[in-house]
């Protein structure tokens, strides 16, 4: 990297501290929104406390600080956009979506409570996210008018224009070759709009003015695309410890992905580019966007 070393050890203390707190928070804001019957309420706890990064969350707290407001005061938002993340890995993962039986080493929700509960619990995660973003305006100082507005925001990046309509371009295009282009709009909406809203979401909440919620944007849609491309190299990296077969020769990559568009060398110098660009985006915000810069630089060098 040319523009800033990642300095990996003061990373991982900040992040794990972080990751901590989220999930001190998640389970406080799990506590709020569960009840009878408790079927429903097992699983969504089983889903959402599942070995995540939690990197969603924690941008919305940096958000929050990087407006100048305290992190503390956007939790429920925080928790809210986990919730949304982790539903969607329940449906994604359901039979009539990727069909998978394991995630992250364990069984996927719906191989624990059948597919009628896991399209359920998928629901009531998202239901419950938007329960604890429109109860965020209990929280002092926080004005009524910027919770309406990240909630909007959180929304729209869930919704037909996002995530769902990214998942709709997939399904739609299994089994086909893609262009780079279509690749490109499949994966800011499958997961590039929900990073994006995610830390405007806390920098909504925080009052941020418009012309460093556009910086924060440009970070969040470099830092979305750099994530899907290492995303595709992890998994092939992972498919050829795993079997010692050569790239696309199985199942999973019937898909088009940045690596078999591009090959691997390719793809993550396009990975790197994006990585700088985020840096650049942060030129603004001094010490204090320290952190995000440090999780833009573990995308590139993560491993899982
Ligand atoms: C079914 C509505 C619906 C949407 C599905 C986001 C999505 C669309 C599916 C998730 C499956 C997937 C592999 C998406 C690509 C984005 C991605 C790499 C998600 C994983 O994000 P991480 O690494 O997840 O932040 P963790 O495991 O840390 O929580």
């Amino acid at each position: 990297m040319k523009r800033i070393a990642f300095n990996e050890n003061l990373f991982q203390q900040m992040f794990k501290e972080k990751q901590s707190y989220v999930e001190r928070c998640l389970h406080d804001s799990f506590a709020r929104i569960k009840g009878y019957p408790p079927i429903i309420h097992e699983a969504m706890h089983y889903a959402l406390f599942n070995g995540g990064k939690r990197i969603r969350p924690i941008l919305v707290l940096e958000g929050a600080r990087l407006a100048g407001g305290k992190p503390e005061d956007v939790v429920l938002t925080a928790c809210a956009v986990e919730m949304i993340h982790c539903y969607s890995l329940v449906h994604d993962d359901l039979p009539a979506m990727d069909n998978d039986d394991f995630r992250r080493g364990k069984p996927t929700c719906h191989k624990v409570y059948g597919d009628a509960v896991a399209i359920l619990t998928g629901d009531a995660l998202l239901t419950a996210a938007f329960e604890l973003m429109a109860c965020n305006a209990e929280v002092p100082g926080i004005m009524p008018q910027n919770v309406a507005r990240a909630i909007a925001e959180v929304a729209e990046a869930a919704g037909s224009r996002g995530m769902i309509g990214g998942q709709v371009i997939d399904l739609g295009t299994e089994g086909k070759k893609i262009d780079y282009a279509t690749l490109k709009t499949m994966h800011r909406l499958k997961t590039g709009e929900l990073f994006k809203a995610s830390l405007k979401a806390g920098a909504i909440l925080q009052g941020m003015p418009e012309d460093k919620l556009q910086c924060l944007e440009d970070y969040a849609y470099n830092f979305g695309l750099a994530f899907q491309i290492t995303d595709d190299i992890l998994d092939v990296k992972g498919d050829q410890n795993i079997t010692g077969k050569p790239i696309g020769s199985d199942e999973k990559n019937r898909r088009t992905t940045y690596v078999s568009l591009f090959g691997i060398e390719k793809a993550w110098d396009m990975a790197e580019e994006r990585i700088e660009e985020c840096i650049d985006s942060l030129r603004d915000f001094g010490e204090e966007a320290e952190f995000l810069r440090q999780l833009a630089c573990f995308v590139l060098y993560r491993n899982y």
